[in-house]
């Protein structure tokens, strides 16, 4: 039975290996902690407006992002890996186009208002009806709405394999 304990070790590696979360070639993971989940991210170095990056997301086989709870977190630590990222801002899937001042997900599922994702300082969304899309914007990453037309790279999201 000598070959038993190698054994174990290797099969202790595969099963941390398989709960590692996949993602799809040029998508990263990143982790809801008190969620227990995981998705894939991309961030986009290429700019375009807000309906260029639902488009470019869509042809990755995604979306763009719906970051929701520590997702938001995992983002911004994901973007501060890159130096040459963090004087930029990023298109994620959110807009009040249709009812202004009613920020919605892709899917429908309404986005709430204030802490702890909207940047506090300046009153986001601000702008009315001049901005209804939503942006991770520099240098603090929170939300903020922003003009659809102004051409900013963007994250697109899709579910773990
Ligand atoms: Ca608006």
């Amino acid at each position: 039975m000598q070959w038993a304990a190698p054994l174990a070790v290797a099969v202790a590696a595969l099963c941390f290996a398989s709960v590692q979360a996949a993602c799809p070639n040029g998508f990263t993971s990143i982790d809801d902690v008190s969620e227990g989940t995981s998705t894939c991210i991309r961030l986009v170095q290429s700019k375009s407006t807000w309906q260029g990056a639902k488009a470019m997301c869509e042809m990755f086989g995604a979306s763009l992002a719906k970051l929701t709870g520590d997702f938001h977190q995992a983002a911004i630590e994901e973007i501060r890996k890159f130096p040459e990222l963090t004087d930029e801002a990023f298109w994620i899937g959110g807009s009040d186009e249709k009812s202004e001042g009613s920020w919605y997900w892709l899917d429908d599922d309404p986005i709430p208002l204030g802490t702890p994702h909207w940047y506090p300082c300046n009153n986001q969304p601000n702008h009315g009806t001049d901005q209804n899309h939503l942006c991770l914007y520099t240098p603090d990453f929170f939300y903020h709405s922003l003009e659809q037309q102004r051409q900013i790279y963007s994250i697109c999201q899709t579910d773990t394999i």
